[in-house]
C-alpha cells in the first residue's frame, strides 16, 4: 500500500476531468435478463402500424397498447389471429409458446418486422413490457428521440416463482393511490406478489362487515410513541391516528394489482400482534378486560387471542370474509412473537390444553393455527405463516415465512413444506441502510444494499432435493418508523431494486458491480418522478490505524467506476479535488468532505470527517477487556484516530460497546510528554441499557511498570445521552496513561435492563 505522506489535499491531486463519454457497457435492465444478444444496427419504432394479438386475448391487447403508448405511437390498427402467429412487418406481435416447465418464460425480438413478444403465458408478454420500458426510458443510447431501438434478442425467465415485497400498513397506514403507486413500481422490477400487512397491535386496517367494531374501534389509536420504546423515559403524543380499507377499495386494489400479474397476499394477524382487534372485541382474549389499541412498538402481553373455541370461531368467521374477497392462492395468518403468559394463566386454555393432550404453549399455538388451516383448506386456500408456526408442530400444508434467519426455512423445507425466506439480515428494508449519522430514525441493524443484493433465497446447508421447497424471497417493509410516503420510497427503494434481481436473475449471472451500474440509470427516473430514494450504495466508507508516521485513513469506495471527491478549507480557502489514491496519513488538524462520484455525475451521501491531531492519535493502545463483537471490530485503535464518535447515535465503528465489562486500557504515546488533559467520550441511553459511567481512573507513567497514584473522576448525573468530560491532568509528564472506566454495574430496580449488567460504551481518547 502507498500513502502519501501530505496531509493537505490541494498538495495531492490534479484537478482530473469528469469522463465525459456515458458509454453504456449494458442494457441497464433490472432484474438482468437471461440472456441478452445485440445484433447491430437499430429499428426505427416510428413506421409500426398494426398490434398483432392472439384472438380473444384481452391481455394481449392491453399489453399491446401499453407499448404503443411508451412508443409514442398513434392508433395502430389490431389484428387478432388464431393458430400460429408470426410477426407481420411493421409490426408489434404478441404471441403464445408452448413452455409448460417455463411459466414466466418470455422472449423479447427486435427485428427488421419490428417487435415481436413471444412468451408462455401473459404474464411473460407483460415481462417483456416493463424489459422493453427500461430499455426506452432509462438509455440515452436507446433515446426515443430517434425513435430507435437496437435489434436484439432478450430470452429471460425468473429464478424463483415468488418475488415478493411487504408493507405494513397498521403501524402506519397508506391510503389506496399509494398502495397503487407500490404495486406500480413493484411491477416494473418483476415483482408478483404482494403481502399486505392488514392487522396488527396498533391498527385493524381491512374493513370486515361481520365485525363492524374491527375498524369502527380497532383502526383508531388515540396516540403515539415518539421516537422509540427504548427511550426513557417514553413520549407520546397525542393525536388521533386512524385509516382502513373498505371492501370496495380492497377489491379495486386487487383489479389494479392482478392487471400488472401481482398476487396480494392479505395479512391477518393471529393468535398475537391482535390488540386493535382486542380493543373492539375483547371477549376474545383470555380475561375479556379491555385494552386499547397500542400506541407504541413491541411485543405486547395484551395482544393475544384466547384459543377458547369461541376465539376461534371468531377469527374464522374474519377468515372467511376474507378468503371470499381475496382470490389469490395464499392467506397469511402471522403467527409470530405471541407471548403465552396470558394462556398459561387461563382456565379455558389449560382446559383445551389438557382435552387434547398437549404439554405445551406452543402446542397450543400449533392447535390454535391448524384449526385455522382448516378453514382456509375448506376456501380452497393455502396458510402462510411467520417462521414461528414450526413451534409446536407445522399444520399439514403450512407455507413457511423465515424472518428470523434462514434456520426456520431450512427447518421446513426440511419438512418438505414451501418456504419464503425473508431473512431479518437481508430483507428488512425498515433497517438502516448507510452508516451515515445523519440517516432518518429506523428501526436498528444495519442491511446495506450490498447486503440484500448478496442474499441468496437457497441456503448452503439445503440438500439439491430440498432446493424446491424454496419458493423465493421476500423484502419486508414493517412501517414503526416509516410514518409517510417519502419515507416508504427511501427506505424501500433501492433495496427492492436488489432483490428484484435476486429473485429473478441466476445466481450465477448476478453480478454487484454490474448492477450498482445499471442502478445508476434508474435514479435519474426515480428523481422526475419526485421520489426520494437513497444514494447510500454510493457512500464512501473508512477506515483508519494507527501506523509510525500518523493515523492511516482508508477510503473504501463502493465497487463502480468513479471518484472521489473531496472539499475542504485550506488557508481560509474552499478547495475540491478529485482523489488519486485512497490511503492518507493524517498527522495535522483537517476536516473535509468526501462524496463518490460516477461518470455520469450521481453522487453519494458526503462523508464529513474531522481529524483532530492529539498526543494519542495514531498510536498504540492495550485493551485489557474485550468489548463486544457487536460493537468492536477488533481493532482497538479507533479509540485514539482523531475522529470522535458521532453524538447521534451509538451505532457505527467509532463506538466501542463493553456488554456489562469495565474499560481498562494503556494507551502508549510513544515517547514521554508533559501532559495536560484527557478528554473522553461515553454514551448514556438507558432504554438500551446503555449507561454512563460514575467514575474512572487515570495513572500515567514514564516506564510502563511504575505508575503514579491514579487522578479519580466523578462523572455526574446528566439526562444527556452523550458526554465528554474533559479531565486535567495536572503536572503530569509521562508515556503511558493507562484509564479505568468502572462500568455502571448492574441495573437498578425500575431502570431499563434492571437486574441486567449494563453496557459501556467508549468512543475517541483525546489526550493533549
Ligand atoms: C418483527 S417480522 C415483527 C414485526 C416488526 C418487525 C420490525 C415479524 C414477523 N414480526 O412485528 O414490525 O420485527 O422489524
Amino acid at each position: 500500500m502507498k500513502y502519501l505522506h501530505v496531509s493537505y489535499f490541494v498538495l495531492i491531486c490534479n484537478l482530473l476531468s469528469v469522463c465525459a463519454q456515458n458509454q453504456m457497457k449494458e442494457f441497464p435492465i433490472i432484474p438482468r435478463p437471461k440472456s441478452v444478444q445485440v445484433v447491430g444496427g437499430n429499428y426505427e419504432t416510428h413506421q409500426i402500424n398494426v398490434l398483432v394479438v392472439p384472438a380473444k386475448s384481452e391481455e394481449a391487447i392491453r399489453i399491446g397498447k401499453a407499448i404503443e403508448t411508451l412508443l409514442q405511437l398513434p392508433d395502430l390498427k389490431v389484428v387478432k389471429m388464431s393458430g400460429s402467429i408470426f410477426p407481420k412487418s411493421k409490426s408489434i406481435t404478441l404471441s403464445l409458446v408452448h413452455h409448460p416447465d417455463q411459466p414466466d418464460y418470455y422472449k423479447l425480438n427486435i427485428t427488421k418486422n419490428g417487435i415481436w413478444i413471444q412468451a408462455s403465458k401473459p404474464n411473460g408478454w407483460f415481462y417483456a413490457l416493463q424489459t422493453l420500458s427500461q430499455m426506452v426510458e432509462l438509455s440515452d443510447q436507446f433515446s426515443f428521440k430517434n425513435k430507435m431501438l437496437p435489434y436484439c434478442i432478450i430470452e429471460d425467465e425468473p429464478a424463483f416463482a415468488y418475488r415478493g415485497l411487504h408493507l405494513d400498513v397498521s403501524r402506519h397506514f397508506f391510503p389506496v393511490a399509494f398502495v397503487k403507486n407500490y404495486i406500480d413500481l413493484m411491477s416494473r422490477f418483476k415483482y408478483n406478489t404482494f403481502h399486505w400487512h392488514l392487522t396488527d397491535d396498533q391498527g385493524w386496517r381491512i374493513e370486515i362487515k361481520k365485525f363492524p367494531k374491527l375498524t369502527s374501534v380497532g383502526s383508531i389509536r388515540k396516540s403515539t410513541i415518539i421516537g422509540k420504546p427504548s427511550d426513557f423515559p417514553q413520549k407520546f403524543d397525542s393525536t388521533i391516528y386512524k385509516g382502513y380499507y373498505t371492501q370496495e377499495e380492497i377489491k379495486d386494489i386487487i383489479r389494479y394489482a392482478s392487471e400488472r400479474f401481482i398476487e396480494i397476499i392479505p395479512e391477518i394477524e393471529m393468535p398475537g400482534h391482535s390488540t386493535a382487534a382486542l380493543a373492539a372485541y375483547p371477549e376474545f382474549s383470555c380475561n375479556g378486560k379491555p385494552v386499547d389499541v397500542s400506541n407504541n412498538w413491541g411485543v405486547f402481553n395484551t395482544g393475544q387471542f384466547c384459543t377458547k373455541d369461541t376465539s376461534i370461531w371468531f377469527v374464522k368467521e374474519i377468515l372467511n370474509e376474507v378468503c371470499d374477497l381475496f382470490p389469490g392462492k395464499y392467506i397469511h395468518i402471522g403467527g409470530d412473537e405471541c407471548p403465552k403468559e396470558n394462556w398459561k394463566a387461563c382456565e379455558n386454555c389449560q382446559a383445551i390444553k389438557r382435552r387434547n393432550n398437549l404439554k405445551t404453549e406452543e402446542d397450543l399455538q400449533s392447535y390454535f393455527i391448524k384449526q385455522v388451516e382448516r378453514v382456509l383448506a375448506k376456501k380452497g386456500k393455502t396458510l402462510i405463516g411467520w417462521d414461528e408456526i414450526l413451534e409446536g408442530g407445522l399444520a399439514p400444508n403450512a407455507v413457511v415465512m423465515s424472518w428470523r434467519g434462514t434456520e426456520g426455512g431450512i427447518a421446513a423445507a426440511k419438512l418438505k413444506h414451501p418456504v419464503i425466506m425473508c431473512p431479518g439480515t437481508h430483507c428488512y428494508f425498515d433497517h438502516y441502510q448507510s452508516l451515515n449519522p445523519n440517516e432518518p430514525l429506523a428501526i436498528g441493524g444495519y442491511t446495506p444494499l450490498s447486503k440484500t443484493y448478496a442474499f441468496n433465497p437457497i441456503p448452503s446447508e439445503l440438500k439439491t432435493e430440498a432446493h424446491k421447497y424454496i419458493l423465493g424471497a421476500q423484502g419486508n417493509v414493517w412501517t414503526e418508523y416509516i410514518t409517510d410516503e417519502n419515507k416508504v420510497w427511501y427506505m424501500t427503494y433501492p433495496r427492492a431494486i436488489a432483490l428484484a434481481e435476486v429473485n429473478w436473475t441466476d445466481a450465477a449471472n448476478k453480478n454487484y458491480t454490474s448492477f450498482l451500474s445499471r442502478l445508476q440509470y434508474h435514479i435519474p427516473w426515480f428523481k422526475n418522478k419526485n421520489m426520494n430514494i437513497t444514494q447510500g450504495m454510493l457512500d464512501i466508507d473508512y477506515s483508519t490505524h494507527s501506523s509510525k508516521e500518523g493515523v492511516v485513513l482508508l477510503l473504501n469506495k463502493p465497487p463502480v467506476e468513479g471518484k472521489i471527491l473531496v472539499e475542504s478549507t485550506i488557508d481560509g480557502e474552499l478547495v475540491s479535488e478529485y482523489l488519486k489514491q485512497d490511503s492518507f496519513i493524517l498527522n495535522k488538524e483537517i476536516s473535509f468532505k468526501a462524496w463518490y462520484q460516477m461518470e455520469n455525475g450521481s453522487l453519494g451521501k458526503p462523508l464529513n470527517l474531522i481529524y483532530h491531531n492529539h498526543l494519542a492519535a495514531g498510536k498504540s493502545i492495550e485493551l485489557k477487556e474485550t468489548p463486544s463483537p457487536r460493537y468492536f471490530k477488533g481493532d482497538a485503535t479507533v479509540l485514539i484516530n482523531g475522529i470522535e464518535a458521532p453524538a447521534q447515535k451509538f451505532g457505527g465503528p467509532e463506538w466501542v460497546g463493553m456488554e456489562g465489562k469495565d474499560f481498562n486500557a494503556i494507551i502508549d504515546l510513544g515517547k514521554s510528554d508533559s501532559l495536560k488533559s484527557l478528554k473522553i467520550q461515553f454514551y448514556h441511553s438507558p432504554g438500551s441499557w446503555i449507561y454512563r459511567p460514575n467514575e474512572l481512573e487515570i495513572s500515567i507513567s514514564t516506564d510502563g511498570t511504575n505508575y503514579g497514584s491514579p487522578i479519580k473522576y466523578q462523572i455526574s448525573e446528566t439526562e444527556t445521552q452523550y458526554i465528554q468530560p474533559n479531565i486535567p491532568l495536572p503536572d503530569a509528564i509521562g508515556r503511558y496513561v493507562k484509564i479505568y472506566v468502572k462500568n455502571h454495574g448492574i441495573i437498578e430496580e425500575k431502570l431499563p435492563g434492571a437486574g441486567k449488567g449494563a453496557w459501556l460504551f467508549v468512543g475517541e481518547i483525546e489526550i493533549n
